[in-house]
């Protein structure tokens, strides 16, 4: 990647705030210790400054940084250099992620690698495998319970499996990032066994309450995740004679990070994965670590002390590692999750940028890109080296909560619209999924069902309306992958894969509403893939051309900041990224825009366009070169 120019740009915007670590540079453990480790030793205090096994589990910290840099591999450390030279590898448009279930995408561990060919067609750079360690046996949110950070759940594979995996991956340029259940561990957990047998070392891991007072005061101020398959924030545990912190499903228990041996414990369970190889974590469920009474006990101020001072163990003991922020949060709340303003960039390398994916989808489902114009006006440019994960679809339903902040409240029945919509309940809606823990059908929660359901492949009976099915597939995946940060594919919408045909019944033991869209890849999906007649074909070539076209532009680079740009146009949304002007048509209507230049040119296509007026068909998307001559 060359974006010198762009990229000079952003230091040059963004000077390094003082009293903070240097910018990276290739160094030694000591010379790493020496800049992140006052910082760190810094997190700590404010964190666990008051608490009596504070000066014992720093201590243990700073070994197990020594002990884990030492047993890291020559092949590790000859990447971790690398990265340190180059800060914003992961920003180049070369980038992009997939993300799968190994059981839906590979079978098994080993049957992933079998499927590096596949990933190596598409482009994929970056693959974000969903849990694979070892899980609460029976129901476990797909896996996302975890019993054992140190083994991978018998029916994926083994510990030899993840490496040989991690190592056949690095050789074809694809960084493995496995998810870092962070926020809870199963209740089947060495830990929570420890605590109910009544340890009271490991009663301290999580967070009991004793009374129900106590936990109608926390309620009172909680959101609920999952109010129909898991109400309520808390669970009864007679073996603790105590109401368990659960704020997911009653088998997940939220660590209480209050407890500095938590932190190391956990920091450790991190490095270990990162010393086999895995080479960014997802950490899951980030804003929830720090408990405050009278606040919704998200996005706390310590939450993110918590991941600076992870962040600051990675940069010592593992510094080509990522840490990717997965906060479904406001928009508001977002931004601070790649580095707080007295912090820039001292946070997570990446977070999911679900304001501008949920505000996609509003904006399909109304014909207008008046909220995503709004969403992407209100989001500040990225710290240096930081970037967003773009993304449409992921294994999660569509939250549309987070757009509630965005919205003035008498609009937010927009957002109760939207999910009608792609429930399939609204009037000409194309939309065939289903609304996700919404108890009835103008509740605002989340959406489910495959982005290709959702766009309207369900709902086609004409040629005509399965184009328009594929350009929408094409628009969403468009702003995703032009919007700026590593665009993510959600495994099966490169063929337009639908939800899971599998009726309820048969679904895992205690699958919830989620499970509709993670159906399987089969192999004779992807023998479609040459044949462009074909559905899984058609998608396939469509959704090449434009990860083809992106990787060629310099300027869709992470770190190029994106500047909004008036189409004229309420269905258009139109953005400028350097010398690029991107145009998206979200209305089935055509319409014909005023470029702001003569003779730009298609980044995709290659033509050339003669004078200024653009025709965009429905649904259709632009990338045009020479807007800066324009500007
Ligand atoms: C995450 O998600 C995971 O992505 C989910 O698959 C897990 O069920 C959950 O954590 C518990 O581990 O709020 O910010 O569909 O958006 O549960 C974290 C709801 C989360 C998810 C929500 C979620």
């Amino acid at each position: 990647m060359s974006s010198k120019s762009s990229m000079s740009r952003t230091s040059a915007a963004t000077p390094p705030p003082v009293g903070l670590a240097p910018e990276p540079a290739a160094a030694s453990f000591a010379e790493r210790q020496a800049a992140h480790g006052p910082a760190l030793h810094a997190h700590l205090r404010r964190l666990y400054g008051t608490h009596p096994d504070h000066a014992a589990s720093v201590a243990r910290l700073d070994e197990l940084l020594a002990a884990s840099h030492a047993a890291r591999s020559a092949e590790l450390q000859a990447l971790d250099a690398q990265r340190l030279q180059d800060p914003d590898w992961f920003l180049s448009p070369r980038m992009l992620a997939y993300s799968a279930y190994v059981d839906r995408y590979g079978g098994t561990l080993a049957g992933v690698a079998q499927r590096i060919a596949h990933l190596r067609e598409l482009g994929v750079t970056y693959l974000h495998l969903l849990p694979f360690l070892r899980a609460r046996p029976g129901q476990n949110d797909g896996g996302f319970a975890v019993e054992s950070y140190d083994e991978i759940e018998p029916a994926l594979g083994t510990l030899d499996d993840l490496g040989s995996l991690t190592r056949a991956l690095r050789a074809e340029g694809i960084s493995l990032c496995s998810d870092f259940v962070l926020n809870h561990v199963a209740d089947t957990h060495d830990w929570a066994r420890a605590a109910r047998r009544g340890d009271p070392r490991y009663r301290a891991y999580f967070h009991v309450l004793d009374s129900e007072a106590d936990v109608a005061a926390y309620e009172a101020g909680l959101p609920q995740i999952f109010p129909l398959t898991a109400p309520g924030n808390f669970t009864y545990s007679r073996e603790l004679a105590g109401w368990v912190w659960t704020t997911f499903y009653p088998y997940q228990w939220d660590l209480n990070y209050a407890n500095p041996a938590v932190f190391v414990d956990i920091a450790a369970a991190l490095l270990r994965l990162a010393n086999r190889g895995v080479e960014v974590f997802r950490l899951d469920s980030a804003a929830f670590l720090w408990k405050r009474p009278g606040t919704p006990c998200m996005n706390q101020p310590e939450a993110h002390w918590i991941l600076q001072a992870l962040r600051c163990v990675v940069d010592i003991a593992a510094p080509g590692t990522l840490l990717k922020a997965e906060a479904i949060v406001p928009s508001r709340e977002l931004p601070p999750y790649l580095g707080l303003p007295d912090a820039p960039g001292r946070e997570c390398h990446l977070a999911y940028q679900s304001s501008v994916m949920t505000a996609a989808w509003v904006a399909l489902a109304e014909g207008s890109a008046e909220l995503l114009q709004r969403v992407l006006a209100e989001t500040p440019a990225v710290p240096p080296h930081t970037g967003w994960l773009t993304y449409v679809r992921c294994h999660d339903d569509i939250g549309w909560n987070v757009l509630r902040n965005a919205l003035p409240p008498q609009q937010v029945p927009r957002l109760a619209a939207a999910s009608r919509f792609y429930a399939g309940l609204a009037e000409g809606s194309f939309a065939r999924g289903a609304s996700f823990q919404a108890s009835d059908a103008n509740a605002v929660h989340g959406t489910n069902g495959m982005a290709a359901s959702l766009l309207g492949y369900d709902t086609a009976h004409s040629d005509a309306e399965r184009d328009a099915a594929l350009a929408r597939l094409l628009l969403l995946y468009g702003v995703a992958l032009s919007v700026g940060g590593i665009a993510m594919v959600y495994m099966g919408d490169e063929f337009a894969l639908g939800n899971d045909p599998t009726p309820p019944a048969l679904w895992p033991p205690g699958a919830d509403g989620r499970q509709l869209h993670r159906p399987a890849l089969p192999e004779s999906v992807l023998a479609q893939a040459a044949d462009e007649q074909s559905r899984a074909g058609a998608a396939w070539a469509g959704l090449r051309r434009l990860i083809a076209a992106r990787r060629s532009v310099a300027d869709f680079a992470g770190n190029v900041p994106l500047r909004l740009r008036a189409s004229g146009d309420a269905r258009v949304l139109a953005f400028q990224r350097g010398d690029v002007l991107c145009l998206f048509n979200f209305a089935a209507s055509d319409c014909t825009l005023t470029l702001p230049a003569a003779g730009m040119t298609d980044v995709v296509s290659g033509r050339r366009i003669v004078g200024r007026s653009l025709p965009l068909p429905g649904y259709g998307l632009r990338w045009l070169r020479g807007a800066e001559h324009a500007a």
